[in-house]
This record gives structure tokens, sequence and C-alpha cells, in this order.
């Protein structure tokens, strides 16, 4: 039974996603971010975030993209990651990195404006500049998937959920994702699975016409 640490539409989504994907016995434990982080929470990651993954036999993982490898690793009958050391799984880090280092910083600095400024008075400015360059990010997305509808053609992988999970924490004041084609193609197929659904539903987040 594997134990996944989450708070709602977090960056607990995408290892959400995954693990309703490959069918693996799970359950969720609620953080609540109203509370001080519970002590034996910070003992199994004292970074201050969710998601943590804690596996059947007590091993812990965090960080969202890592653990969606290793979910994709241990569960490769589920396909959601090309052959190790293929061209294609070397181009699935691509893509999954480049949304968790630039896509996600970006809404970083939209939800955590105070983070990442000296005086108060610019943080209205920052979260500014995070929309322009959310706007921007999806755009290069929206290029990265072509004809998909997935960004491996017709493949899911890990990387359509991590997509599906950022764009539920889109907002209208970022940048309506129906304007970016193949984005919402993506998203149209990728959501429209059990996996994506349920996790969906689960954060309350009203499908399509939400992100739009
Ligand atoms: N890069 C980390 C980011 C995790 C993260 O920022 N989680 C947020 C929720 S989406 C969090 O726990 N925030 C609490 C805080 O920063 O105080 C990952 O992908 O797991």
């Amino acid at each position: 039974m594997f134990r996944l640490f989450y708070t709602y539409v977090s960056a607990a989504m995408a290892p959400h996603m995954a693990l309703e994907e490959v069918g693996a016995s799970h359950e969720l434990a609620f953080i609540d971010f109203d509370q001080p982080w519970p002590e034996d929470y910070l003992a199994l990651n004292p970074h201050r975030k969710v998601p943590t993954l804690v596996d059947e036999n007590g091993e812990v993982f965090y960080q969202a993209a890592a653990i969606l490898f290793h979910l994709a690793d241990r569960f490769p009958e589920a396909g959601l990651a090309p052959e190790p050391g293929s061209a294609e799984r070397g181009h699935l880090y691509q893509t999954v990195f480049f949304m968790a280092e630039m896509l996600q910083p970006s809404y970083h600095m939209h939800f955590y404006p105070e983070r990442h400024v000296t005086a108060p008075a610019c943080e209205a400015s920052v979260d500014a500049k995070a929309s322009e360059w959310l706007t921007d990010l999806w755009g290069r997305i929206d290029t990265m998937i072509g004809e998909g509808p997935h960004f491996f053609g017709p493949n899911l992988t890990i990387a359509d959920f991590y997509m599906a999970m950022l764009a539920a924490w889109n907002g209208p004041q970022h940048t309506s994702l129906r304007k970016y084609p193949n984005v919402w193609r993506n998203l149209e197929a990728t959501v429209a699975r059990p996996s994506v659904k349920a996790v969906y539903d689960h954060n309350k987040i009203a499908g399509l016409d939400a992100l739009s």
C-alpha cells in the first residue's frame, strides 16, 4: 500500500494521477496548510512541501517529477514512460524537467509572491511578471506538443499528468488555456482518462470548463 501526502490542487495531483493510472493500491493523507506542519510529516520530508510518497516498504520519495518517474519505472506495464536509455526517454526527461523547472516556479511566484521580494510593495509586480511568464511558457508547451494529442503522439506518459496538474493550477488571471490548441487537445484526451478525472474530482476541479 502506497501512502501519498497531499493537499488540494497541489503538486500531489500528478503523482495521484499516476497511482490511479497504474492501479497501485494507495491511500491519501491530507496535510492541512492552515495548521502547522505535523512533526511526523516533517520527519519524512523536512522541506515543508507536499507531495510525499511512502511506498509499501516505508521508502520515502518527494518531488512530484521524481515520484512520477519512479512510479512509471515501478509499473512498466502501464507504459507511462519509454524504456530507460532510449531517445524517447531522454525527451521525456526533457519535457517533464522543462515543466518542473520553468512553469512550476512561475506558479510559485504567483502563489507566493511575498517569497520573491524584499518589499511588500513589489508583490503585485512579481505576480504580474509570473503571469507574463506563464503566457509565454504555455505557448512553448503548445509547440512542444505539436499534433499530439499527447506529448508523445498517441502515447499517454507522465508528462501529460504533469501538464494536467499545471493546468489545474492555472487561472484566468494568467491566460486561458483554450487559446493554445495543442494544449487544449492534449487536455481533452488526458482529462478523459478515468485516472485523471478521479483526481480532478477529488480536487473539485470541474473538468475542462474550469481551465478555460
Ligand atoms: N518542486 C516541488 C514543489 C512542491 C510544492 O511547491 N508544493 C507546494 C504545494 S503545490 C507546497 O507544499 N507549498 C507549501 C509551502 O511552500 O509553504 C514538487 O514538485 O514536489
